[in-house]
């Protein structure tokens, strides 16, 4: 594999889970930011990679791709090093299960939380503490089905 570019912001939890694959592979790559903070996501340059306009895109053999589970299996599938996925098929859908569950339900319930409390006072925007409110017992059961899951693989590997 060419070494890829990641269009994406250093602080994304997206775009960390793509270098966080290429860390584990031992493989460069680029980090191009794009700034979504600023807009930068919704600029023409940027939605040509990605016409939803999120983070991260990656321009790898002579493609672009988006969405960090394409992009993570890709990089698992191609490059060399430690695999990233069990071999297990049971084990396999609940990695594919915890990633929908992140996906699906924890993410979009948690980032409403994170940008009151964390990023709209660090930009000196106004914090509606009524968004915090928000899909509350969708996060609960998310942080329960990841914390759950992890509990049962971390066990089932300890002796
Ligand atoms: N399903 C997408 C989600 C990516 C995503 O939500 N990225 C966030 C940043 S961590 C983003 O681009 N937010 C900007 C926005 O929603 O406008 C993926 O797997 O790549």
């Amino acid at each position: 594999m060419a070494q890829p570019v990641i269009h994406g912001p250093a602080y994304s939890t997206y775009t960390r889970t793509v270098r966080l694959a290429l860390e584990e592979k031992n493989a460069p790559y680029k980090l191009e930011e794009v700034d979504i903070l600023k807009g930068e996501g919704q600029q023409p340059a940027h939605l040509a990679r990605h016409p939803f306009g999120k983070v991260p895109a990656v321009t790898v053999d002579e493609s672009t791709m988006y969405e960090v589970s394409a992009i993570t299996h890709y990089i698992d599938d191609t490059v060399s090093g430690p695999k990233l996925q069990p071999a297990d098929a049971k084990a396999r859908a609940k990695m594919h299960q915890m990633i929908g569950i992140v996906d699906s339900y924890g993410y979009p319930s948690m980032i409403s939380v994170v940008f009151q409390r964390v990023v709209n006072p660090l930009l000196g925007a106004a914090v509606l503490s009524s968004r915090c409110a928000c899909r509350r017992s969708s996060r609960k059961a998310s942080c329960a089905a990841v914390g759950c899951t992890l509990f049962r693989v971390i066990s089932s590997n300890s002796d």
